[in-house]
Formats: C-alpha cells, structure tokens, sequence
C-alpha cells in the first residue's frame, strides 16, 4: 500500500495503530515520537535490582474482552495465576481488590470492623448517585457536597447507637476513600468529576493483574513485529500544518522540533490530552475547529503519582496488600489540602504492597494525586524521603524505621505528558469524546478525507485512562485507514470495469 502515514507518539496507541496498518500492508509508515524511549506511559524502571512500573501497573480486568490481556497472554508474559478461567472471572466492580491494614495519625492499627461500614456507605454512594441525581434532574453543583450530605443521611440510619471515635473514625476513613478516586480518576478533586458520566466507563471482569518482566514487555514484543526503523526517536512534532491548498498532492507536512519538515497523505496523532490541552493552539495550522478545542479544554486530564519506598526488611504483616493513612482530624469529608506547601502529604492515601518479595524486594509503592502530587513533584528526593519517613514513623508509632531509597514518578513536569490520566470532567459530556476522536477535516468537507486521525487513551468512549482504551483507540483509526483504501480502492476496481 503506497500512502504514507505518520503517527505522533510512540506509546501504545502509537505502536498499536502501526502495527495494525503494518499487518494490513501498509509499508509506509513512520512514528515519530518526541522521547528517547517507546512505550509513553508504559515505563518499567529499577529501584536497585528490583523493577517498578512508573506508569501503567495493571491490566484493569484481564479476561477474554480485554486486548492487553489476550496479547499478554499469547507472548507467554503473565503468570499462570492470572490466567485462570477462576481470575478472570472475577468480578470486583471497581471496589479495591486488596486487604488493607488501616494505619491512624496518632499510630493506631484499625480494626477492619471500624472501617468496612464507611466502605460500604461510601461504594454505595458512589453507584447510586447517578440514579439519585437523574431523579433529582440536575447534576450537583459539588460532588464532594452531595456525597457529604448523602453519606451523612446514611450513617444517621445505620450507625445508630455508634460510639462517637468510631463514627468518627469512619469518617475520616471516608477522607481517605475520597482520595483513593482522586488517584483513581486522576483529578485533583472529586469536585472535578462529572458524575452523571460514571456508567461510560466499563469495567472488565477479572482480578487486575501485573507484568511479572514489565508493562513495558508488552510494547517491545509488539514492536519486534515491526521493521526497526519504524519510529525517529527524539522528534518532538512541533506543527501539523493540514489542509494545505498550496500543495499540489494535499498533503499534510509534519513540522519537528528538530527543524526536519516531513510530509504524510495521513497522521494519527496519539499524543496525551495533557500534552494537548498545553499545546494544541499552536500545533494545529489552520487551527482546530472550535468543538474540537473545547472538547480538549473541557475533557479532564490529572495527576496520579507512586512513590515507591525500598526498606531492608518490612515492617508490614505478610498478609496485608495495602496500607492506608488515616488522619484522624479528617472527619469533616475531605479530599484535598489547603496549604499544600505544609501539609502535601496528607493527599498520599497510603501505600501497595509490591508482591511477591522474592521479584519486586521489599518496597512500598505509595500513591499521590492532584495539585499536592504535582507539588510534591518539585521537590528534591531527599526532601520527599525525608517527608515520607517521619509520615511512617508517626502512623506506625515506631521511630526507627528508615528507607534504604525512594522513587518518585513525576508525570505532570514530563513535557511530553503533563500529567497521568484523563477523566470525564464536570462540564464534559460523552459529545466532547466523540469530538476528541473525529478525524480531520470534518464530515461534510470538501477536501481531502481523513488527513488528521486522533488516538490516545483520553479518545476511548468506555475505556478511557487505561492500556487497553489506549490499544483500541489505535487500532480504531488504523482500522479507519484501512476501510478507506479498501472502499476507495474497490471503487477504482469499479469504474475501471465500468
Ligand atoms: C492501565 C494501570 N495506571 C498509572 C500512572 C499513569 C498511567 N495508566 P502515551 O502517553 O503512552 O503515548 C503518547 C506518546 O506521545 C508519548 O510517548 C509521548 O512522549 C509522545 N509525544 C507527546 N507529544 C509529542 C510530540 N509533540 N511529538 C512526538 N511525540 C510526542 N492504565 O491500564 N493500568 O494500572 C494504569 C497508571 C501513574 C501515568 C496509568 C494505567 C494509564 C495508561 O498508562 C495510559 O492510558 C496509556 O499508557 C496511554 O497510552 P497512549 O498511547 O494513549 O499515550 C494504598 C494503595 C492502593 C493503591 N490504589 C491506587 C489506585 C490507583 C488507580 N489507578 C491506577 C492506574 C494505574 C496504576
């Protein structure tokens, strides 16, 4: 197949989009991608012998539906655990699949009879408040003030005869699963959701599971199947100068940072919203029509980070998974801090237990979102290692526990990313996704089809701030590609009979 197709990024959309054009014959395709490296957000790095993923951790619900999971499974790169008819069909619908160990500020250990009744008002919340809100016919002006007042309804009938520190407790144990979804979601408030768009996103069944060699095994067995000089590494694409009159074949010139000029008949940029929301103004001549923009401005794109702390025995009990930080002045329904440069870590919700021991040693990979995790991003490792000791310390009661090293991912200062997620944020709807991923021109214009094609994780519909909503999107607008040769070519094969 003759047309020449350039993809901007070499993440997985990226990867996935070429591969698929690949497979169809396609054998002009180029990536270019602004890093060093492949894989964007699938990073598997070291902490001294041991790996940690900086992005992506999961496969959310490996089970037949899931992509990730069926490639995973036929390069041979998951446990056989994980490929149990048993793991993947079990169904968590997005509660936390841990066992938690619930640690106070004042270094008391929580019993899980404390903290499973603010568990279940919390979730049940959450589910119903679609419903609620359809029935009320608005949407809430504060999330965080209508889970406020529905959560305290419900514990007013349920936790009747309640000792005061308990209920309390719970509480606060309410603050801390508030923070959890603002690690789930990547936004930096609960107020920054629109809930009403809670049911877009489906959730896979199947117990989550990890890359025992790395995420990043997905991205190189993928490209193994590509020819080697399929990507231009460190070639940031600074303009996409589409619908271009003046050239005589139409096409669309690719201008990079490097100062090179590359011309394409079509491009798939997979580039994060994030990236998009800082630069899109500028990369796109003409600029992009107004709904596309304000699809990109309206869209939600946050921070998560992990902060992963190596010890060199634990001090956790074997059996626990998680452990999460409970401030026991956070009663009042809180998700996010007002003096971030004091009190930054109060947003980290607490830490995952890397397991098994004998792969990953002892570390802790602890989780931050929002505004506090992007401030945390600026401070030097020492200070933050430092910060995070005496945060141990005082909800563990025992002074003595030191880390032998920290790291830290900072996605929101990575220029190319900035920041980790998207999510449907209030004042977005479903239109602003389906306007995120229409293909340039738009329907309806004259001018040469499908010159500009957007993928990316931010552009699946149900899928969105996951590997496989990124993988599907790719293979979407390869799949795009492919039908239009194949119609225009049948088309040729037509009139030529004719
Ligand atoms: C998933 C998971 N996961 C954690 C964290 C992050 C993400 N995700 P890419 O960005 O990959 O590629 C774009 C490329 O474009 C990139 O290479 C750029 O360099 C390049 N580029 C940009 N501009 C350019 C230009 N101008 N020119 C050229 N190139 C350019 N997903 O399935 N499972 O576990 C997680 C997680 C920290 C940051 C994730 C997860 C999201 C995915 O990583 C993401 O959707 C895809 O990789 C995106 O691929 P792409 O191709 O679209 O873009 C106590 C305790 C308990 C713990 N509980 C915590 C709960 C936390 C819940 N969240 C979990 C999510 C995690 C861990």
């Amino acid at each position: 197949m003759d047309a020449k197709i350039c993809i901007v990024g070499c993440g997985i959309a990226g990867v996935a989009a070429a591969h698929r054009l690949y497979q169809a014959g396609f054998r002009h395709v180029q990536i270019l991608e602004a890093t060093a490296r492949s894989g964007g957000r699938i990073h598997t790095g070291r902490l001294g012998d041991n790996i940690v993923e900086i992005g992506a951790n999961w496969i959310h619900g490996p089970s037949k539906e899931n992509p990730v999971f069926c490639l995973a499974s036929q390069y041979g790169l998951l446990d056989p655990a994980a490929l149990t008819p048993e793991n993947q069909a079990m169904d968590f619908s997005g509660v936390p699949q841990w066992v938690p160990s619930v640690l106070t500020s004042s270094g008391q250990k929580l019993d899980h009879e404390v903290i499973l009744p603010a568990v279940e008002i919390f979730f049940n919340v959450l589910d119903e408040a679609t419903e609620i809100l359809s029935k009320a016919g608005k949407p809430p002006s504060s999330l965080i003030e209508f889970i406020r007042s529905e959560i305290h309804q419900r514990a007013e009938k349920k936790w009747k005869g309640i000792d005061a520190t308990t209920r309390s407790l719970r509480l606060c144990a309410i603050s801390v699963l508030m923070k959890y979804e603002c690690c789930n979601n990547g936004c930096a408030t609960m107020d920054e959701i629109n809930i009403m768009a809670r049911d877009q996103y489906k959730i896979l069944p199947g117990r989550d599971c990890t890359f025992p060699g790395g995420y990043e095994g997905l991205v190189k067995k993928l490209m193994l199947e590509l020819p080697g000089n399929l990507v231009t590494y460190k070639t940031p694409v600074r303009c996409v100068h589409w619908n271009n009159t003046e050239q005589s074949k139409n096409d669309v010139i690719l201008e990079c940072d490097t100062g090179e000029r590359l011309s394409a008949d079509h491009v798939i940029i997979t580039v994060p919203l994030g990236f998009l929301k800082k630069h899109s103004s500028t990369m796109f001549r003409p600029p992009l029509p107004l709904h596309k923009h304000n699809a990109i401005q309206r869209l939600g794109f946050g921070t998560n980070n992990k902060i992963f702390v190596e010890f060199d025995s634990p001090w956790w009990d074997p059996n626990c998974d998680a452990i999460y930080f409970l401030w026991e002045d956070e009663d009042a329904l809180v998700d996010s801090v007002e003096d971030i440069q004091r009190s930054w870590l109060r947003k980290l919700i607490g830490f995952m237990v890397l397991k098994p021991t004998e792969r990953y040693g002892h570390v802790l990979c602890g989780w931050i979102a929002g505004h506090e995790s992007e401030y945390m991003e600026t401070l030097p490792e020492q200070e933050v290692m430092q910060s995070v000791t005496q945060l141990i310390r005082r909800f563990t009661g025992n002074p003595i526990i030191t880390p032998r090293r920290i790291l830290r991912s900072q996605w929101f200062h990575q220029p190319w990313t900035c920041g980790s997620y998207s999510f449907p944020a209030k004042g977005s709807s479903e239109m602003d996704m389906e306007n995120l991923m229409e293909p340039l021109p738009t329907e309806g214009s004259q001018a040469k089809p499908l010159q500009v094609l957007f993928a990316g994780e931010a552009t699946h519909p149900n899928y969105y701030s996951t590997v496989h909503g990124a993988l599907l999107s790719g293979w979407r607008e390869a799949d795009r590609l492919i039908s239009y040769y194949s119609s225009t070519t049948q088309s040729m094969k037509h009139k030529s009979q004719l």
